[in-house]
């Protein structure tokens, strides 16, 4: 096993000196059910492929929803995508920050083997995802799947290796760079390949909304993937309509930061009803979840106790910065109104979604031909209520920014802090008896800690753009 880590390690590093498109994924083991898809998109094996809307929030704490526990903003239309689905009460996200986290999302590892692992700016967009990637819009798309992405990328530029195009969605719409997604009236966005000039004066966040509606009706009659990654409510504070806060003697961006979150809320009820109104509401599996914790700017964290229970906001590793909430709507598969605590994360998205469409998970191909799994594991049976759903052995996140790590096993957190140095300093946390990590226990279980600390060095595979570990 451990000589089997150090190959990859080694190729790893191979892979990234010399040939950036080697990190790569292969799709060659699925073919032959991947033609069986496409010869037949609508049934496969007897039965008609859910539409599949993931729609990612920016930002939005753990306990920004009504459902999660949320007091002052108004948050209806989730609330009954909960009331009506599963809520997942331990999801994780896949980093503390937006890039890291997409990538995570769409390539199914964890942020010891992504490619991507911090938000790492160049001329206003970020680190492109390495030609050959594959993707969970490569999954659907090779599944027959029209294939779809509204929003917020940040995974690689115009022209890059890593557009939407090259990675897997056949239309997109939005922002391609996070720092041009700091405005809500853009000069532009991009449609494609083409720039659609704004002039500063439209609400980026209707327009997203207005598209994704375009898209639903236009190709209704056919399985798609429509991946919405939202820029609500990540700063800047902009609204066109403070709506029901309007009257509150809240500060002014407190007031548009619930404006926001109601806006994005009132714009996926739209969605739902015209699910309902085309007749494939049954048909259509609806996500909703965010990309990392709550940003807390103008004390909008204290304010709307963005975390809930939790501990820390978006950079940290505490439970804080990486839970979010979760919520799967699925009529007639998905029981509705049920919560449950099956610990899952974003690296579980591509697998789960090879298991609904019945193909096996793509896995990471390196150079010389060795090839690695996927991260993640299915929830299909979770949120189907069935039997046999495999856990997870530990989670890990990594956060070069702060030089950080965290490993989740079972009831334990380790956080590592300064792990850039030569003494890193481990706190440990029993989240079962301390949700809210208050009471480090490291000094009295030196044992757990220790194993956590190796979990947490095996699953970390050094990557040339964002070295974090002391001597790499
Ligand atoms: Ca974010
Ligand atoms: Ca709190």
């Amino acid at each position: 096993m451990q000589s089997q880590h150090k190959v990859t390690r080694r190729n790893f590093l191979k892979s990234c000196s010399f040939a950036a498109g080697a990190f790569a994924l292969t799709s060659s083991a699925v073919n032959g059910q991947v033609q069986i898809a496409n010869s037949n998109a609508k049934v496969r094996l007897g039965r008609k492929l859910p539409n599949v809307i993931h729609i990612l929030a920016d930002d939005l704490g753990y306990g920004d929803l009504g459902c999660y526990g949320q007091k002052k903003i108004k948050t209806p239309n989730i609330d009954k995508l909960a009331a009506e689905g599963m809520k997942f009460t331990q999801h994780y996200a896949g980093n503390t920050v937006c890039a890291p986290s997409r990538c995570v999302l769409l390539t199914g590892l964890h942020s010891g083997h992504s490619f991507i692992r911090d938000n790492y700016e160049i001329n206003g967009y970020q680190l492109a995802l390495p030609a050959g990637t594959k993707t969970v819009g490569h999954l659907f798309q090779d599944a027959g799947y029209k294939t779809c992405c509204i929003g917020k990328w940040g995974l690689g530029g115009p022209d890059s290796t890593g557009t939407p195009a090259k990675m897997g969605f056949q239309h997109f719409f939005g922002y391609l760079g996070q720092v041009q997604a700091h405005s809500y009236y853009p000069d532009h966005l991009w449609r494609n390949s083409d720039q659609i000039p704004l002039g500063g004066t439209v609400y980026s966040h209707d327009l997203m909304t207005k598209e994704a509606l375009w898209f639903i009706n236009k190709y209704k009659d056919q399985p798609f993937f429509l991946h919405i990654p939202y820029t609500i409510p990540h700063t800047k504070f902009q609204v066109p309509e403070l709506g029901e806060y309007a009257n509150t003697d809240w500060a002014s961006d407190h007031k548009i930061q619930a404006a926001m979150i109601s806006r994005m809320d009132r714009d996926i009820g739209t969605i739902m009803e015209l699910l309902k109104k085309q007749n494939i509401d049954n048909d259509t599996i609806v996500i909703f979840t965010s990309d990392n914790g709550p940003h807390a700017q103008s004390g909008t964290g204290t304010f709307f106790d963005a975390n809930g229970p939790l501990r820390g906001i978006k950079r940290d590793l505490y439970e804080g910065g990486i839970r979010d909430p979760f919520v799967i709507r699925w009529p007639g598969k998905v029981k509705p109104g049920v919560t449950t605590d099956h610990i899952s994360t974003f690296w579980d998205f591509l697998p789960t979604c090879a298991d609904l469409l019945g193909v096996k998970c793509p896995k990471v191909k390196w150079s010389d031909g060795t090839e690695q799994d996927t991260d993640g594991i299915s929830y299909l049976p979770t949120i189907l209520g069935k039997s046999g759903q495999k856990q997870h052995e530990y989670l890990y996140w990594e956060f070069k920014a702060r030089k950080t790590q965290a490993v989740r096993q079972g009831k334990w957190k380790l956080v590592r802090k300064s792990v850039n140095t030569e003494n890193p300093i481990s706190e440990l946390y029993d989240l079962d008896a301390d949700l809210g990590e208050s009471n480090n226990i490291a000094s009295a279980n030196p044992a757990k800690v220790a194993e956590l600390e190796q979990i947490a060095s095996n699953a970390h595979i050094l990557n040339p753009y964002f070295k974090i570990l002391y001597g790499e």
